[in-house]
């Protein structure tokens, strides 16, 4: 069965109930089970600092879904938690990224997998690094390599709410 690791993010509302109670529906998704989660991590804001910090955390799964449609049943996931689209890396409910699906490269107007901006991020490699340190990013070395080379100063790992 096909594994894939979906990042999870959120910094409004009670972020940590969120997080906690979307990763539980991950598991319930059709064809889907969650075959871990990290922990949650508190995070400082990326990309645009003017807003509170984040909660995020990864769960792998696994599933019978093509990635298109697991995209479709995250962003359904969203759209339950109150998703509400404004500004580009603004605040948000609750935010579902898919990572990594099955060591694939997927590059369509609407999925691009790996997640382009993984390797950036503290926020995801420190929760991804948690589940599968040695997993490959394709074209990109490992978790554990990449996590190496980002800031993760101000990362902090939290109770589930
Ligand atoms: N899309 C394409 N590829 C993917 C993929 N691999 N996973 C498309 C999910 N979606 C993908 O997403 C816009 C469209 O991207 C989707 O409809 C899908 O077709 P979006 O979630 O509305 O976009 P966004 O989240 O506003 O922008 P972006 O650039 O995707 O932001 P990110 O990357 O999600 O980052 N700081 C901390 N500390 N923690 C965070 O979680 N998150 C963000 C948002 C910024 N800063 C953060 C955090
Ligand atoms: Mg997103």
């Amino acid at each position: 069965m096909p594994r894939a690791w979906v990042g999870l993010g959120s910094n409004l509302g009670d972020s940590r109930k969120t997080l906690c109670r979307a990763i539980d529906e991950l598991d319930l998704l059709a064809g889907t089970r969650l075959a871990a989660r990290s922990h949650i991590y508190r995070t400082p804001p990326w990309g645009q600092h003017n807003q509170p910090d984040f909660f995020n955390a990864v769960a792998e799964l696994d599933t019978i879904l093509g990635a298109e449609r697991l995209l479709d049943a995250l962003l359904a996931l969203e759209h339950r938690h109150g998703r509400v689209r404004r500004t580009r890396w603004g605040a948000r409910t609750l935010d579902l990224d898919l990572l990594l699906y099955a060591g694939m490269v997927i590059d369509t107007p609407r999925l691009k997998v790996p997640h382009p901006r993984l390797t950036m991020r503290g926020f995801v490699l420190v929760p991804l690094a948690e589940l599968a340190p040695e997993l490959k990013v394709p074209g990109r070395g490992t978790v554990i390599d990449l996590l190496a080379h980002v800031d993760i100063r101000g990362i902090d790992m939290v109770r589930c709410a």
